[in-house]
């Protein structure tokens, strides 16, 4: 027995849970050391006789994967086949809005939408954190503002998930486990269940996980984005990544403008005009100079 594109759902190391085209679940092993299948793959796969796994044997082209940097140079995926990044920030742990750019970056590479949700509402929202929200729905990104604890704005959260395939990220401890397990009313534990049952303890450690939310559409939480950072072709993908930036660029002067010292740079003009935040702008020079080095050392 075979079947065309599984999806993996769930992935444990070099073991994976996946929902077969019927809509059954199994667990399934990987085929080869070659094969490096991640949440979110449409996968071929096989029943091993005689045995309850199955076995993957082929990874489809991805329509998109997250991807970052690993430390033996190469670069490893975190999730496949998404259609939406949903970054979270709280006001807990302390935003480092470079990480919520980068992400918006990567969801811009992706050509994928970017919904920003400021979690923990309860703790209160500086008027820091009520200036870059609105920063970010000024450059046209929906900002979501919730409390997981107090269940305000889940309603809206959930309006946002549906219908799409999304992939949760964000620093670690903003509460991204938190707010999937509020939306799916306690189904997440259920889940986790049944796969640490089938796998009789070798599933405990859940690397990536995709789920079905009750309002439609389909959520991937995964431990390893938090320390995301973003590998770039090149430097002037970054500016691809700044949609403020991007649009004001076609009126810098030197066509190759990498908005830093040029002479005529439409972007320059912006951030001291005040139409392009400077914060921002900070993050885009921090990214192309991350990603230079990255270029030099290949
Ligand atoms: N005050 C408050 N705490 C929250 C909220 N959501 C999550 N937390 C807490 O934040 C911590 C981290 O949550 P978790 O969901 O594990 O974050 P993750 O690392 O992003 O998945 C936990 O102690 C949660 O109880 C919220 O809306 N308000
Ligand atoms: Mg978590
Ligand atoms: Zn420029």
């Amino acid at each position: 027995m075979s079947a065309d594109f599984a999806q993996v759902i769930a992935t444990f190391s070099r073991r994976m849970r996946l929902r077969l085209a019927d809509g059954d679940e199994v667990d399934a092993r990987i085929k080869g050391k070659r094969l490096r299948p991640v949440c979110g793959d449409r996968v071929s796969a096989e029943r091993i006789p005689n045995e309850d796994d199955w076995l993957i044997t082929a990874i489809a082209d991805r329509d998109n994967e997250l991807t970052r940097p690993n430390l033996r140079g190469g670069v490893e995926v975190l999730a496949a086949n998404v259609d939406q990044l949903v970054v979270v920030a709280a006001p807990e742990p302390v935003p480092d809005w470079f990480i919520v750019d980068r992400y918006v970056a990567a969801a811009e590479q992706m050509r994928v939408s970017a919904t920003i949700v400021f979690n923990k509402t309860d703790l209160g929202t500086s008027a820091e954190c009520a200036a870059e929200l609105a920063d970010y729905r000024r450059t046209g990104y929906p900002v979501l503002e919730c409390s997981a604890a107090s269940r305000t704005g889940l309603d809206e959260l959930g309006a946002a998930l549906a219908g799409h395939t999304a992939l949760i990220v964000g620093q670690s401890g903003v509460g991204k486990s938190s707010l999937i397990n509020v939306l799916m009313g306690g189904e997440e534990q259920r889940t986790a269940a049944i796969s640490s049952k089938s796998g009789e303890g070798r599933h405990t450690t859940v690397n990536s996980v995709m789920l079905d939310l009750p309002d439609g559409g389909r959520v991937i939480d995964s431990p390893g984005v938090r320390d995301y950072a973003p590998a770039y072709a090149s430097a002037a993908a970054v500016a691809a990544g700044f949609r403020e930036i991007e649009g004001a660029s076609s009126d810098c002067r030197f066509a190759n403008c990498r908005h830093l010292q040029e002479p005529g740079c439409a972007v320059k003009a912006g951030v001291d005009s005040g139409a392009i935040s400077a914060r921002r702008y900070e993050s885009y020079r921090r990214l192309l100079r991350l990603t230079e080095k990255l270029e030099n050392q290949l």
